[in-house]
């Protein structure tokens, strides 16, 4: 017999403790624009997403999309500007990012998991009022923070067999409003008012470091509190680990931030000893 063969046989059957740990568990994944990829890369990830579906864990997808609006944007003409990592969003701009992150960014993942097999349907925080933000800053214009969830729909979703994947759009309190919201504090809202039993934020590097560049694989909330406090977790990090905080103070039992382009990232962090990335857990 094949060699190879028998070590794929093994590793299936070491999975089988890690599969039965994540029976009915809700994992919320977050997929980052700048994880994405091409096609290719695409279709690995639809194919983890749908694998996770058929062993019995709900995955839901959260999307940013980041990269395509900035994309877009420079194509119209329109600059685009961040404070603090949030895109500063005027009406005109909010217009633009409703049409990447619900249409192209939205729809494209959700083609790549209906490719692989599995059944997945595309809304945005805007479909059944799921989530209703209010302004964020002054300063960003239509930048939401979530302020009601309605995970309902959610939750009727994946228990008819569906994988939700979610645009990080959401309304207002007032008519017609429309609210740009970061994808990493979407999928940290979405995972609190699900209880998640794992977050996990895919990302583009390859979890939270420390002053060697060591990457750390289990940190506790309050060694994470620390290292935003003196500054060692610093840049883009700081949204992704203060949203790990906020998720398990919501109730998300542990959350992990961890390379998205390392090939079947989630599989590895979920189904084998060694995970991925860093896990943060109280
Ligand atoms: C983000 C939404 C998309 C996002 C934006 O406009 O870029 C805000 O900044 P990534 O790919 O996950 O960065 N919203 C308020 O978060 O995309």
């Amino acid at each position: 017999m094949d060699r190879d063969f028998i070590s794929t046989a093994r590793t299936l059957s070491e999975a089988l403790p890690h599969i039965q740990r994540y029976a009915d568990a809700v994992v919320v994944v977050k997929f980052g624009g700048n994880a994405m990829g091409d096609d290719e890369a695409m279709a690995e990830f639809a194919r983890d997403i749908v694998l996770m579906k058929h062993v019995g864990i709900h995955p839901v997808v959260v999307h940013g999309g980041g990269p395509m609006i900035n994309e877009l944007l420079g194509k119209l003409g329109i600059e685009s500007r961040f404070v603090r990592g949030k895109r500063v969003t005027t009406r005109e701009t909010v217009e633009v990012v409703e049409m990447v992150l619900s249409g192209l960014v939205n729809k494209r993942i959700v083609q790549a998991i209906n490719d692989a097999g599995g059944r997945a349907i595309g809304i945005s925080g805007k479909d059944d009022d799921m989530m209703v933000c209010e302004a964020d800053d002054p300063e960003l214009g239509f930048v939401g923070r979530p302020i009601e969830m309605n995970v309902q729909i959610i939750r009727d979703l994946y228990l008819a067999g569906l994988i939700p994947v979610i645009a990080p759009v959401a309304t207002g309190m007032a008519d017609n409003e429309t609210f740009n919201v970061n994808g990493d504090t979407a999928a940290g809202a979405i995972a609190g008012a699900l209880r998640a039993d794992r977050l996990l934020l895919l990302t583009d590097v390859a979890g939270v470091k420390n002053a060697e560049g060591e990457v750390l694989t289990q940190m506790h909330p309050d060694q994470v509190k620390a290292m935003i406090a003196d500054g060692s977790v610093s840049g883009g990090m700081i949204p992704k680990t203060e949203t790990a905080l906020k998720a398990l103070e919501d109730g998300v039992r542990a959350v992990v931030i961890l390379d998205g382009r390392v090939p079947h990232a989630s599989l590895l962090e979920l189904f084998t000893e060694q995970g991925a990335g860093s896990l943060i857990r109280s």
